[in-house]
This record gives structure tokens, C-alpha cells and sequence, in this order.
């Protein structure tokens, strides 16, 4: 069992469906190599698979219905309410699928993370493994940003990359995106947790004490034993 000396960082994890990015956190986690606690796993759909996952390992969940609300930003100050009471550190969008209004984001500025399936800046937004296919990409993958106003458009810390093969399908090639978001996103939070990366007063991240010019390579790192 190893255990790291990094203090547990608080933090709440936001799902909308099947939860695999939230089960190899949770998993990094209760193996002792990704220093978070788990305060809470919230949806915005009552039906996330990902929330029996959360009940599973013990973790407390709470629903937000986006369409029990009248607009985004009624959603929004609701959101907010649930996830401040945990008092996390860092807020962690996995497989969250509701655009944040600009009030919600700049409250967690610097404090929340998403993992986009593509290599930003291409292919923001939705079905981005169809979109590869069909732009004629060769190589796409995933990368791991901090929240901005501008959708998929924060600041990027690392990337892992997957070839694009000949008759790949947006399944198959999804699945193959997604073992390596298994491996990037816990790492990406543990180098949070361990105050190796944030975002400086002027929006530009830092990584051990130097302005990061472009994202982390996965293939370049050394990955979390779990
Ligand atoms: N919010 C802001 N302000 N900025 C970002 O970078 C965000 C964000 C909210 C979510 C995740 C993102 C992704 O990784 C994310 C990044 C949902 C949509 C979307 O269009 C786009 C990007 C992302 C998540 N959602 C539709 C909407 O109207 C609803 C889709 C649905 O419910 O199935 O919100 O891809
Ligand atoms: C992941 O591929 C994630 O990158 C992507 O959805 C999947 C969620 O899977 N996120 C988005 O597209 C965000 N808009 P998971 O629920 O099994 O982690």
C-alpha cells in the first residue's frame, strides 16, 4: 500500500452518466496514490450511472436536476449551494454535460477541472470522436483543462494522444480516448493536490515554479500506480 505525503485535498466531482473517470478516481484514491478525499459526487441527472458507483465506494451523492429549474443560472446558484457546503478544494467535471454560466465559473476560478475527449483547442464541444473520424484526423485523444467561461476554451495542463487508425469508429476509437483518460485525469489532479500546477493571477498555469508554455504529453509522465 503506498501512501504519499500530500495532505487529502477536498474535492467534488461533478457527473452527468456512466461515471468510468469518477470510478479511476475513486480507485486512484482508495489505493493511497491520489491524496483527495471525495466529499461528494453530484449529477444533474437522477438516472447517472456514475451515482451508484459513488454509493457503492461509500462516497455521499446528490442530485441537481437541470430541468427542475427555469434557466441555466437558477441550475447554476443551486449547483453551487450543494457543492460549497463540502467545502472542496478543487471541483472536478467528469463526463459533466451542462454549459456553466460565466458567474458559476468565475466563483470557482483556478479551482475546477474538466477532461474534454480531444487534443484542444481542436474539437470543443460535443461527439468529438465522430468529428476526428470525419475531419480525416490521423491523432486525437483527450485533454485535461481548467474551466474557463469559454466552453473547452480554460487553459490546457495535459494531453494524452491516440492514433486514428484506418477504419477506426467513433466507438472504437472513444474507447480507446478513454483507457487514457483513465490514466491523465488522476494525474492530473494528484499534481493539483500537490500544488505542482495552478493557474497564476494572469490565467497562465504554472508547473513546478515555471510558466507552462504547452500541455503535458501523458506519453512524457510517469503514470499513478493504480
Ligand atoms: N462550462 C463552461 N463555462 N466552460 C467549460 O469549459 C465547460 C463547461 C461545462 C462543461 C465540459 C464540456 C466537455 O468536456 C464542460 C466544459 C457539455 C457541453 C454542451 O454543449 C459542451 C461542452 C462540455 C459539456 N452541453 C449541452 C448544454 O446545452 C447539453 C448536452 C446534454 O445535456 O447532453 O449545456 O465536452
Ligand atoms: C468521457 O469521455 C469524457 O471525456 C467526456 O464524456 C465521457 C464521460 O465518460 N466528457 C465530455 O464529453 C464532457 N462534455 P464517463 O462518464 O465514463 O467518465
Amino acid at each position: 500500500m503506498t501512501t504519499t505525503e500530500t495532505p487529502r485535498l477536498p474535492i467534488v466531482i461533478l457527473i452527468s452518466g456512466r461515471g468510468s473517470n469518477l470510478q479511476s478516481i475513486i480507485d486512484c484514491a482508495d489505493s493511497g496514490v491520489l491524496s483527495v478525499n471525495i466529499r461528494a459526487v453530484l449529477s444533474n441527472r437522477p438516472d447517472a450511472e456514475g451515482l451508484r458507483l459513488a454509493r457503492a465506494a461509500g462516497i455521499p451523492t446528490g442530485v441537481i436536476d437541470h430541468s427542475s429549474y427555469p434557466d441555466r443560472a437558477d441550475f447554476d446558484r443551486a449547483l453551487q449551494g450543494e457543492i460549497d457546503r463540502h467545502q472542496p478544494g478543487l471541483v472536478v467535471l467528469a463526463g459533466f454535460m451542462r454549459l456553466l454560466t460565466a458567474g458559476f465559473v468565475a466563483h470557482y476560478h483556478g479551482r475546477m477541472l474538466n477532461i474534454h475527449p480531444s487534443l484542444l483547442p481542436q474539437l470543443p464541444g460535443l461527439y468529438t470522436h465522430r468529428r476526428a473520424i470525419e475531419a480525416g484526423y490521423r491523432e486525437h485523444g483527450a485533454s485535461v483543462h481548467f474551466v474557463s467561461a469559454a466552453m473547452d476554451g480554460g487553459p490546457v495542463l495535459a494531453q494524452a494522444r491516440v492514433a486514428i487508425e484506418p477504419d477506426d469508429t467513433p466507438d472504437a476509437l472513444a474507447a480507446r480516448v478513454l483507457q487514457q483518460e483513465h490514466r491523465l485525469y488522476p494525474l492530473a489532479i494528484q499534481w493539483y493536490a500537490e500544488h505542482r500546477i495552478f493557474l497564476d493571477d494572469h490565467g497562465q498555469i504554472m508547473f513546478d515554479g515555471k510558466p507552462l508554455t504547452r500541455p503535458r504529453d501523458l506519453a512524457m509522465e510517469q503514470t499513478l500506480p493504480c
